[in-house]
């Protein structure tokens, strides 16, 4: 039942722009998605949104507050909303995310933002699930921009320096966008799309505007290079990847039984050799009860 409405849905994947909001927490996702929300409703645009909640009780307090900021805008008929548990999935990105995806391009979102944690790997994941990510940093965080690991760098489409309304604001930007160019090595062709820093504050709204003129653009790009195709392709694999994963891993371990880990205590069998026959052969081949 569920792979037939999910083959329903999926009908109407990769029409709409799917937006990635990664970065430290506390730089202002939440604060900035809630506005882009209210900037997208102005213009009657359909939006669904995703929170990948961080699992961890360490963060659970901060995530109440995103709620807060997102929920302002629950009760709203063209808002579509839902929280996904990480449940300590690879980058914090639950296997879910893709068939919650597909059901809000069904519901017939105009756009669909993906909010999540981002730290450690979370920057480089978002990116085989959206079409445009947007990294989010502050003035604040000026360290934060010295130390950013070069998965963030390469895989932000547009960076932002939320908290404009902060000192150091253009300080901010200078050093975001020099050690953005510092990441092109020189000889390199110069890439189709120069990722463009924005300043804006989540709290006024100062900048939001133009933050979603810039998403436009970056949508238009991918719309008429190859890159959209691209980014598709990248996100059907890592789909199928998730879908693969955890349909062939459950059949093998459900055919895991006492005998074969006797086997194994026994030193009759290794796991090496028991693991290739659970992928490979059928039943019959192994010791069953
Ligand atoms: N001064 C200032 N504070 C902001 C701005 N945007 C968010 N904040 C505050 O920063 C804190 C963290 O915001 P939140 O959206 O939860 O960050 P997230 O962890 O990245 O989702 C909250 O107290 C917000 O009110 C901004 O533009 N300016
Ligand atoms: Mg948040």
């Amino acid at each position: 039942m569920a792979e037939v409405l999910a083959k329903d849905f999926f009908k109407s994947s990769g029409t709409v722009q799917k937006l990635g909001v990664s970065g430290p927490p506390g730089a202002g996702k939440s604060t900035l998605t809630g506005r882009l929300i209210g900037h997208y409703r102005s213009l009657k645009l359909k939006v669904g949104v995703l929170a990948v909640d961080p699992s961890s009780s360490i963060s659970g307090g901060a995530f109440l507050g995103d709620r807060l900021r997102i929920m302002e805008h629950a009760t709203d008929p063209g808002v579509f909303i839902r929280s996904l548990a990480s449940r300590g999935m690879i980058g914090g990105l639950t296997h879910t995310i893709f068939g919650a995806i597909h059901v809000l391009e069904a519901l017939g979102c105009d756009k669909i933002i993906v909010e999540t944690v981002g730290t450690g790997q979370d920057e480089v994941d978002i990116a085989s699930v959206v079409d445009t990510v947007l990294y989010v940093t502050t003035p604040a965080m000026g360290d934060e921009i010295q130390a950013m690991k070069a998965g963030a760098m390469e895989v932000g489409d547009v960076f932002v320096v939320n908290k404009a309304d902060l000192a150091g604001r253009d300080k901010a930007v200078s050093d975001l966008k020099g050690a953005l160019g510092l990441g092109q090595s020189a000889g390199q062709a110069p890439k189709a799309w120069e990722p463009p820093v924005v300043a804006t504050s989540a709290l006024s709204g100062e900048g939001v505007a133009e933050l979603a003129e810039t998403l436009d653009a970056h949508w238009d790009h991918l719309k008429k290079s190859v890159e959209g195709r691209v980014r598709l392709k990248i996100q059907h694999s890592t789909e199928l990847r998730f879908w693969v994963h955890r349909h062939v891993v459950k059949n093998a371990l459900d055919r895991v039984t006492d005998k074969i880990l006797e086997e194994l205590v026994l030193h009759k069998m290794d796991p090496a050799t028991v693991g290739r026959k659970l992928l490979t052969a059928g039943k019959e081949s192994l010791p069953r009860y």
